[in-house]
């Protein structure tokens, strides 16, 4: 198979490329197919696709998370299928309210949203595994599935951890398109506004970093694809003249630069980051902290407004908890 990039028009089709074999029993499929648009953006070769145990289970488990949410939708619209994909993007299966606290209410009062999200999390759960044991079979570093267990660590915080620190499954995001927007900014509002949480701030830096990094490493590499630069791994153990002029225009234009392998390692700790340091803001957030604004002005990085008699409701004997 030839060897091709988004410059390459020229696609060579032959014999499929099967990888090399793993080191544990290795149920991949022997089939493959070659799609020529596809190439044109990816690889033109799709397969053999790896369907173990763990990955047929986390499948299913989508599919019955997804089903649940999907029905309870339906439902939700009297079981019109117009109003259904009319309203899709609108539509939500909340989690239990807070008086049910952390225990199991009625199906139609939250049990699905627990029963969804238990299949959610067992699915996203089992994946992680079957990223780390396929990379251990091919003789890889783990490193995907470390920067997938930071996005699954924010997602558990938000979904898992928070509530149950909480004490109420209330207190969850809501499965929907636009209700988890809706929810996302009634946390900011009832925390006080999260912009002055200073790991959700930590959290934009990375995740802007992690913008910049992209486009600059992507914006490199294409310009030096004519020297054969996209091939990243030869530029390491030989470094030729692609990576020398990549790192020479850094030099130039803003005095150092990464190296072949570095500019991976800052990319991957600014996506970790970005999860990691988010999920510390949102544990924090009415745990530890119950007002970000307040926060702020203690700490003195938000003024402090001249007296005017008023009383911040929250600060009140009978606010929410
Ligand atoms: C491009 C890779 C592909 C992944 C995609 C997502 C689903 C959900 C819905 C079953 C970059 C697939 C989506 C499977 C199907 C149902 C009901 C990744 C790429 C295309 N959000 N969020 C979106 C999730 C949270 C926020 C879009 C998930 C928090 C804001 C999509 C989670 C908060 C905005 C989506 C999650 C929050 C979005 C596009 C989990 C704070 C947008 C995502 C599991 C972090 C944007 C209408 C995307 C949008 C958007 C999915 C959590 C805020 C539906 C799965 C609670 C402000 N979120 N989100 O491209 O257009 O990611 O919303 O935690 O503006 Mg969200
Ligand atoms: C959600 C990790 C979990 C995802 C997993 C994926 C599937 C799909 C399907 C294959 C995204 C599972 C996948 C199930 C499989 C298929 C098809 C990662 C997730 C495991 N904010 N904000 C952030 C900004 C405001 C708020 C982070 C900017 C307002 C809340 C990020 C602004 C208010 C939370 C960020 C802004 C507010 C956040 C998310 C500007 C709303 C969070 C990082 C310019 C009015 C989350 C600490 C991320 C967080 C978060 C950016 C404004 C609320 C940096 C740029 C003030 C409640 N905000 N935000 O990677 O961590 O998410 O906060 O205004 O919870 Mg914010």
């Amino acid at each position: 198979m030839g060897y091709q990039n988004i410059f390459t028009q020229v696609q060579l089709a032959g014999p499929p490329e099967m990888g090399p074999p793993a080191k544990d029993s290795d149920p991949r499929g022997t089939s493959t197919v070659q799609n020529y648009w596809l190439g044109k953006i990816l690889n033109a070769q799709i397969g053999p696709i790896y369907l173990g145990p763990l990955g047929v289970a986390s499948l299913i488990c989508g599919f019955l998370a997804f089903e649940i949410i999907g029905l309870n939708m339906w439902a939700s619209v009297g079981w019109d299928p117009v109003q259904f994909v009319r309203q899709l993007f609108w539509l939500a299966l909340e989690p239990p309210s807070a008086e049910y606290g952390l225990s199991i209410p009625p199906l139609a009062k939250g049990g699905w949203w627990l029963i969804a999200g238990f299949f959610l999390t067992t699915a996203i759960l089992l994946w992680w595994l079957r990223t780390y044991r396929r990379a251990v079979a091919l003789g890889m570093g783990t490193h995907v599935a470390w920067a997938f267990a930071s996005a699954i660590f924010l997602y558990l915080v938000l979904g898992f951890i928070r509530p149950v620190l909480m004490g109420s499954w209330s207190e969850a995001v809501p499965f929907g398109i636009f209700p988890h927007l809706d929810w996302t900014a009634a946390f900011s509002i009832r925390y006080g506004n999260l912009f002055y949480n200073p790991f959700h701030a930590l959290s934009i830096v990375f995740l802007y970093g992690s913008t910049l990094l992209f486009a600059m490493h992507g914006a490199t590499i294409l310009a030096v694809g004519r020297y054969g630069g996209e091939r990243e791994l030869e530029q390491i153990t030989d470094r030729g003249t692609a990576s020398e002029r990549a790192a020479l225009f850094w030099r130039w234009t803003m005095g150092f630069n990464a190296s072949m392998e570095s500019i991976h390692r800052w990319a991957w700790w600014f996506a970790v980051l970005t999860t990691l340091t988010g999920g510390i803001g949102i544990l924090l957030s009415g745990t530890v902290v119950d007002n970000w604004y307040l926060f702020a002005q203690e700490h003195g990085y938000a003024p402090m407004y001249p007296a005017t008699g008023a009383v911040d409701p929250l600060s009140g004997a009978g606010a929410a908890q």
